[in-house]
């Protein structure tokens, strides 16, 4: 392959065989071995640590929120959105946790970013952290698939390199989560230092963890951390950064979207049966070339499990007042 060192971000032959040949295993749910999963996670860093902390991103483009490391749902998506190439996408974080397939959900997103680099984009959600990752879900998960921690840790440290939000043909704003009363401009976030483990309180902090609200002005959030916003942040923001509107994830919606803020804001969340048991639908938003957005519901994959699965699948329950 040779090919000059330094314009290293150039795929060699051999490098789109082997990522195509990843992203083929993953989509048969088979798990990477390790050593991949390693070089995978470097090449993507090197990708990712070019990149702003508001990523622009040029339309069309499909947007996606949170997944939730449901697998089978994600492939259900892109039989509704298409695929990458043919489909560019911007995922807005949250891929691990909740459910049983983060390690698949997260590295089928990392080889998309490292083989179309400019076809798709992906930003950090508050479960891309050490901390949270060890409470709900992945943690355990490449635990129990790997039988050593070592995996879990190659792809953490990826996290620490994810952008913190995107920026649609600079109209669009696209954090996971939300607005934070330290952050009045794009040009403010772009300036922060985002290479480290999602802080506690700050403004990266309140990017990945706020969520819109009816009430005006900034409140107290009750998941203690970030902030909720009323319409009037929105406005003020939306009219600084001359944006259309704001698409962000971060809450489970029953119809998979949610416009809040007189259409000032949308929420989209991509994982339908959210936990295998609250009976939503999900949602993507679809951005066409003259940026005119449209939005594209589905519901989850068959059940692929015996008759349990497909009777929970059945279950209805009202949803938790709230969800990390
Ligand atoms: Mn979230």
């Amino acid at each position: 392959m040779g090919g000059a060192r330094g314009a290293s971000l150039e795929l060699s032959a051999s490098d789109i065989e082997s990522l195509t040949r990843q992203i083929d295993t993953l989509t048969e749910i088979k798990p990477l071995p390790e050593q991949e999963v390693k070089e995978l996670c470097e090449k993507c860093k090197e990708i990712l640590e070019r990149e702003k902390n508001v990523q622009p991103v040029s339309c069309p483009v499909t947007i996606v929120g949170d997944v939730h490391g449901q697998f089978h749902d994600l492939l259900e998506l892109f039989n509704v959105a298409g695929k990458a190439p043919e489909t560019n996408f911007l995922f807005l974080g949250d891929y691990v946790d909740r459910g049983y397939y983060s390690v698949e959900t997260v590295l089928m997103v990392i080889a998309m970013k490292v083989r179309w680099p400019n076809r798709v984009t992906i930003i950090r959600g508050n479960h891309e952290s050490r901390q949270i990752t060890q409470v709900y879900g992945f943690y355990d998960e490449c635990l129990r698939k790997y039988g050593t921690a070592r995996v879990w840790t190659f792809i953490t440290n990826l996290f620490d390199y994810l952008p913190l939000a995107a920026c649609v043909e600079g109209q669009i704003f696209t954090p996971h989560a939300g607005l934070s009363p330290s952050l009045d401009t794009i040009d403010h976030i772009n300036a922060l230092d985002r290479f480290t483990e999602v802080p506690h309180e700050g403004p990266i902090c309140d990017l990945l963890w706020s969520d819109p609200e009816d009430r005006c002005g900034w409140g107290i959030s009750p998941r203690g951390a970030g902030y909720t916003f009323g319409q009037d942040i929105t406005e003020q923001f939306n009219h600084a950064n001359g944006l259309q509107f704001i698409a962000r994830a971060h809450q489970l919606v029953m119809e998979g979207f949610n416009w809040m803020h007189d259409n000032r804001v949308v929420t989209v969340f991509s994982a339908p049966n959210y936990c295998y048991r609250c009976g939503n639908l999900a949602a993507i938003v679809e951005v066409d070339e003259s940026c005119g957005h449209a939005v594209q519901q589905f519901d989850h994959a068959p059940p692929r499990g015996g008759a349990d699965a497909a009777g929970a699948n059945k279950v209805k329950r009202s949803p938790p007042d709230y969800f990390v």
